[in-house]
């Protein structure tokens, strides 16, 4: 690290944005989660990991925001191939068990437990591999695969923080009691993650524009919990003379002092994510977002972990915005917490 230059061009040395960090000197890893099983609609988010990483060499490491930024000491693990073949063995199954219900079939039940039981396998993975993890004192971003790919790292964070919140970036709400049978569904984290995991006190979606009746229905079961901010709400806002600096300050104060950022690349307009699982037009600027958690982390509050997920990768742009965010949600989060002063 003493000879590093950051200022240099980047060194493709298999770790993010070529930085000198391992497992053991990073204060933060990016913990590649290769998994798609219960996509439904475009495939290729398996492979973000290896997507961004092989953008993330054209970043600079200069960060606005956030001083010295690159001495936080950022580390991507290798992706698992133990967890690589159970997703290629999963959407497998899965996609001939969506084929045979957009067909108007009926499901096999042997089928359906089979798939909800290796969903069950990867949670369990996730929760083992960040509970290993936090007890090392380690900071931690997931980098998805799918949206479903957070329950695991949310219950290990659970044992940790014992009362926190949720900013979640996304077009869905993905508040679905299970979907197309699949209860650990992409469409059903945040059902999941209320029903099962207490010290989430609130969970507050921005961009939210394609959803169910169930959905609305179930957001206002949950009306204390979840604090939503529709896309077309906040753009209605902006037209009728509210500014953006106005909308953070609202959906900020719904937070608590502890925030988990769950970020789904297709909060963002589309065009910031072309590959991506299920894009929706409509959506966030990437600038819009950076301000929001920025002003969170100027708020005092705390960002205990994130996971970046849905990002595409048979497109090569969808890699290089995926690094960017990864990058800024890693310094804000270190940053938040005072690992480096700025
Ligand atoms: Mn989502």
């Amino acid at each position: 690290m003493s000879d590093f230059d950051p200022n240099n061009f980047a060194v493709k040395n298999d770790n993010f944005i070529g930085l000198p960090f391992d497992a053991d000197s990073a204060n933060i890893i990016l913990l590649p989660v290769p998994w798609e099983a219960t996509v439904s609609y475009y495939t290729g988010t398996a492979q973000a990991p290896a997507a961004i990483l092989a953008a993330s060499y054209q970043l600079d490491l200069y960060d606005a925001d956030v001083k010295d930024a690159w001495k936080l000491g950022i580390y991507m693990p290798p992706v698992s191939t133990e967890i690589e073949e159970l997703n290629e063995q999963t959407r497998a199954l899965a996609s001939q068990h969506i084929e045979r219900l957009e067909m108007g079939e009926k499901s096999i039940e042997r089928e359906v437990q089979q798939i909800n039981r290796n969903c069950q396998q990867l949670e369990n993975w996730v929760y083992q591999q960040t509970k290993d993890l936090l007890a090392k004192g380690k900071l931690i971003g997931l980098i998805g695969g799918e949206h479903s790919v957070p329950l695991g790292y949310l219950k290990a964070l659970a044992e940790k923080h014992l009362s926190f919140g949720i900013l979640q970036v996304d077009a869905h709400f993905d508040l679905r009691e299970a979907y197309e049978e699949l209860t650990h569904s992409h469409a059903s984290i945040f059902y999941n993650v209320l029903e099962q995991i207490p010290s989430v006190k609130r969970i507050v979606p921005v961009g939210i524009r394609d959803y169910c009746q169930a959905e609305v229905d179930y957001q206002e079961f949950r009306k204390e919990q979840v604090k939503v901010f529709y896309d077309q709400e906040i753009k209605e806002a902006i037209f009728e003379g509210s500014t953006f600096s106005q909308v953070c300050t609202q959906i900020i104060k719904q937070l608590p002092q502890k925030v988990y950022i769950s970020f789904d690349i297709d909060g963002l307009d589309p065009k910031l994510c072309p590959s991506t699982g299920t894009p929706v037009p409509g959506g966030l600027e990437l600038t819009e977002v950076f301000y929001l958690f920025k002003k969170i982390v100027q708020s005092g509050r705390e960002i205990i972990g994130f996971d970046l997920c849905e990002v595409g990768s048979t497109s090569e742009f969808d890699g290089n915005v995926g690094a960017r965010v990864a990058y800024k949600l890693a310094n804000l989060m270190g940053h938040s917490l005072g690992i480096i002063d700025s």
